[in-house]
């Protein structure tokens, strides 16, 4: 996570709400994309997932001004197969369509086992968990995935192919938070680069290469050259997976067709995202609780040994906001904020 910044602002949660929503209004969204979005960004800034919070708010607004996503469109959503919904997002971003497809995508799940939903024509800047966090609150496992724009060398070239690419896990554990990850396939998402560049911090070493192809640690060189896959050839692969599922399988963009349809814009990435929901009820033949005590016992064999679950810093994050009543940012993005109303 990015570091604090020594002049911070403080907000309640409903005063960061309502600066969101101000911001993207008065930017010409609609009440309910501004909603969504705000929705998303929120729950970011709560759960200390600062490259996917407020910040986000700047690259929506540069994206609206730049006249590139729909700010009031309505999703269209399908019912394109037993197992597929499709959401159509019409240019807008993907928060709405994926608000309004997802109560057909878990009556499917529930129908079938498994379903997907495939949004498409969306712009996406979101975090995943919310998403998948949201399937798994129905009892239903839940994966997500989407690609971004080409910013991401793969393993053993340093130009920009794939997008940072995230995949989001969620597995429900009654009576406990849930089990979810959410990553960038990339070794740090590029909202991480940005935030570093911003509070003028170097970037570990292995993020990216500069725009020679050497190692860099400067923010602002890896942005301008190509950042790097986590995990070498592995992170690689997944990547390429993650471009083909949400990519040509659901009828959508590449992060290469994404940048060149950016046209130098640096606006949002513009393709589709790729969601399954699955029902354990079905999957595990009516023998739910036995199977359920067996997945416990592999978080109890991570957790007992010192080790932590993903997503247990962010649940941590969480109940600290809930005490504290609020959230805080750098004093420089709060200001950069308020000069967007
Ligand atoms: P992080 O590296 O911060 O975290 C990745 C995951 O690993 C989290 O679930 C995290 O849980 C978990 N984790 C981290 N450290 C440990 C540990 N020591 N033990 C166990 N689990 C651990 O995420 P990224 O920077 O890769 O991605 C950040 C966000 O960016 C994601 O939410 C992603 O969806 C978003 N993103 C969105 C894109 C888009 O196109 N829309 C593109 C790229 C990224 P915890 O949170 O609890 O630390
Ligand atoms: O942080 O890599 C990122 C990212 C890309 C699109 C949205 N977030």
């Amino acid at each position: 996570m990015s570091e604090i910044q020594a002049e911070t602002q403080a907000l309640s949660l409903s005063e960061a709400f309502d600066l969101s929503t101000r911001i993207l209004t008065a930017n010409g969204f609609s009440a309910d994309h501004a909603a969504a979005i705000a929705r998303t960004i929120c729950a970011g800034q709560r759960d200390e997932c600062h490259s996917h919070g407020l910040y986000r708010l700047l690259v929506c607004v540069h994206t609206a001004r730049a006249g590139k996503v729909s700010c009031d469109a309505a999703p269209v959503i399908v019912d394109a197969a037993p197992g597929l919904v499709r959401a159509d997002a019409q240019g807008a971003y993907s928060l709405l369509a994926f608000e309004t497809g997802r109560p057909l995508l878990v009556e499917k799940a529930r129908q079938t086992g498994i379903a997907a939903l495939a949004i498409n024509h969306c712009y996406h800047f979101s975090a995943l968990w919310p998403e998948v966090e949201s399937i798994v609150a129905e009892g239903l496992v839940a994966l997500a995935l989407t690609p971004s724009h080409s910013w991401v060398a793969p393993y053993g070239g340093t130009k920009g192919v794939f997008g940072t690419n995230p995949l989001a896990f969620a597995w429900p554990r009654p009576g406990q938070d849930p089990f979810v990850f959410d990553f960038a396939t990339s070794a740090a998402a590029r909202g991480e680069i940005e935030l570093h560049r911003r509070a003028g911090k170097p970037i570990p070493l292995g993020w990216a290469v500069d725009a020679d192809g050497e190692p860099t640690t400067d923010a602002q060189r890896a942005m301008d050259g190509a950042m790097l896959t986590f995990g070498g050839h592995k992170g690689s692969a997944l990547s390429a997976m993650i471009e083909l599922m949400a990519g040509p399988l659901i009828g959508d963009l590449l992060s290469l067709e994404s940048m060149a349809f950016d046209a130098g814009a640096k606006s949002t990435p513009y393709h589709g995202e790729l969601i399954i929901a699955i029902d354990p009820n079905i999957f595990m033949g009516g023998n739910v609780a036995h199977h359920q005590a067996r997945a416990e016992a592999l978080f109890d064999a991570i957790v007992g040994q010192g080790a932590r679950l993903p997503s247990q810093r962010r649940y941590a994050a969480r109940r600290r906001t809930a005490e504290r009543g609020e959230v805080t940012i750098p004093k420089a993005l709060y200001q950069d904020l308020l000069a967007l109303v």
